[in-house]
């Protein structure tokens, strides 16, 4: 069985989400996804609306998603990897070249992220939207 595995936070869950976890699924045929835990998403200077337990319950309902494991530093991947004996780590091209150490224990993927859609663009657009009904 080909195990693949990708990391994020996954607020505000929308399409560029789907796409990768959908491309990062064709890779394999078992996906695992690192979920950033509310205290790590701190680390990374980020504040997601849904908390770990929401976001992952959210993950697991994705029929491309297998299993679903807690991100909670930067230095974990290495122990997943082996730990669940992933061939493939796959993540969006905004961290190209971020994760090439992996490469020593697996195939390291960046896939092209989705133009257009961002949690953050959904916060901003949000706000237009609430501002001028
Ligand atoms: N993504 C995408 N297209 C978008 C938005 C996001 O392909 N329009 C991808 C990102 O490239 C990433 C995944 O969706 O691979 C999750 O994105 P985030 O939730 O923003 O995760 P991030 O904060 O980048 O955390 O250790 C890795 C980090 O946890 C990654």
């Amino acid at each position: 069985m080909k195990k693949v595995i990708t990391y994020g936070t996954f607020d505000f869950l929308h399409n560029g989400h789907i796409n990768i976890l959908r491309r990062a699924k064709e890779y394999g045929d078992y996906l695992i996804v690192g979920i950033s835990s509310d205290e790590f998403n701190a680390l990374k200077g980020k504040k997601a609306y849904y908390s770990f337990e929401q976001r992952k319950a959210i993950l697991e309902a994705i029929r491309y998603v297998d299993k679903v494991i807690p991100e909670h530093t930067w230095d974990q991947k290495v122990e997943d990897i082996k730990k669940y004996d992933i061939d493939v780590f796959i993540m969006g091209d905004d961290w190209k070249g971020k994760f090439d150490f992996l490469k020593e224990y697996c195939e390291v993927i960046y896939l092209p992220r989705t133009v257009g859609i961002s949690t953050t663009k959904i916060k901003t657009d949000l706000n237009q939207f609430l501002k001028n009904g």
